[in-house]
């Protein structure tokens, strides 16, 4: 019987966890603001410019999802989070979701009880040295120590790869990418690693940045995007076409300089897109037009990526495969219909 009742109330807590966090977008709504779970302060992904106001690749999606939303894209709390405290923070509610250069893994969908809703930066680990060194490859880098920042996927990616061809290293392991950036400086370490992307955003703080290569290998996939809990598909849908709606938008030419001609456009795919034909926005809880928003916001997926990280931006990170496909890259969005 106590089995039985045990059981009962598991059940019932289970589906009342369930219509509880099946609210995101109306508590977000009735809230007036969403809250957007970001890193401490990565240059060009997330960081308070000097008047204190939050921009990035990685904030732009929490402002164009407010954009989608309120119309507005000031409507957000940053919530900054280290590696370490992002996940529990999202799990127990106290952001809406994450936009924190967190990579897709099985572990934290499967074990953590999270969904990534879509891939919008391919990265891969790397490791940066001085380039004085002159080392050339990361396979020079035997019995090096390595820092690295606690709670990522590069702590296990590096012992496996040094593991892997037959090196061995010290791992020297910080708590924020602060401390990493401070204790590579002092040369308690050989090396930094952790994402590339990450690299050359850590290599702005440093003080000389100069002074400081990203080695050309590689080591790992790092599928980037924003995080959302289980058990809310409307919230999950909407976090998911907000960026399908900004890699469909650079797809057919909408952007923040040719938004108003595609308001007028006579193509079938740019008028379900702006949300002249069609319920589409309504059926994800939000506005027709939420992605002409989020354009007017942040712009489309191509201008985000350009002016926060790309090749003419301080960070000078090449388009690569996050290129569209129908580009020569592997950015690729299902369509709005
Ligand atoms: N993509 C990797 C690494 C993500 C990560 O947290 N990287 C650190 C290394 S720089 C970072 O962004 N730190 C910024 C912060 O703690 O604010 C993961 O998901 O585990």
């Amino acid at each position: 019987m106590k089995t039985i009742l045990a059981l009962l109330a598991g059940a019932t807590f289970a589906l009342a966890a369930t219509a509880a966090s099946a609210q995101t977008l109306k508590t977000v709504k009735d809230r007036g603001e969403l809250v957007c779970g970001v890193s401490k302060g990565l240059p060009g992904f997330s960081a308070p410019d000097a008047s204190g106001k939050w921009t990035g690749f990685d904030v732009d999606v929490c402002r164009g999802l407010a954009a989608a939303i309120f119309n507005d894209p000031n409507k957000v709390k940053f919530v900054p989070l280290s590696a370490d405290e992002r996940f529990p923070a999202l799990t127990k509610g106290d952001v809406d979701m994450l936009s924190r250069n967190s990579t897709w893994t099985l572990e934290r969908e499967a074990k953590l009880g999270l969904l990534f809703t879509a891939i919008n930066y391919y990265d891969g680990q790397g490791f940066l040295v001085r380039d004085a060194r002159k080392v050339t490859s990361a396979l020079e880098l035997d019995k090096s120590k390595v820092c690295v920042q606690a709670g990522t996927t590069a702590e296990d990616n590096t012992k496996d790869y040094f593991a892997a061809n037959g090196m061995t290293l010290e791992l020297v392991t910080l708590p924020t990418s602060t401390d990493l950036v401070k204790a590579y400086e002092e040369g308690k370490c050989d090396t930094l690693t952790t994402d590339v992307s990450q690299l050359y955003a850590l290599r702005l703080t440093m003080a000389k940045p100069g002074d400081h290569i990203v080695l050309p290998d590689v080591i790992s996939k790092e599928p980037l995007g924003p995080v959302v809990r289980q058990g809310d598909d409307q919230w999950f849908n909407l976090v998911k076409w907000t960026i399908f709606g900004m890699i469909n938008a650079e797809e057919l030419g909408v952007s923040t300089t040719t938004i108003d001609a595609a308001l007028a456009s006579k193509k079938p795919e740019v008028i379900r897109l702006v949300g002249n034909d069609g319920k589409f926005g309504e059926q994800l809880g939000v506005s027709n037009d939420f992605v002409v928003r989020i354009v007017k916001a942040v712009g489309n997926y191509g201008e985000s990526f350009e002016r926060n990280v790309g090749a003419a931006s301080k960070l000078g990170i090449p388009r690569g495969i996050n290129q569209l496909w129908s580009m020569g890259g592997i950015q690729y969005a299902p369509p709005v219909r």
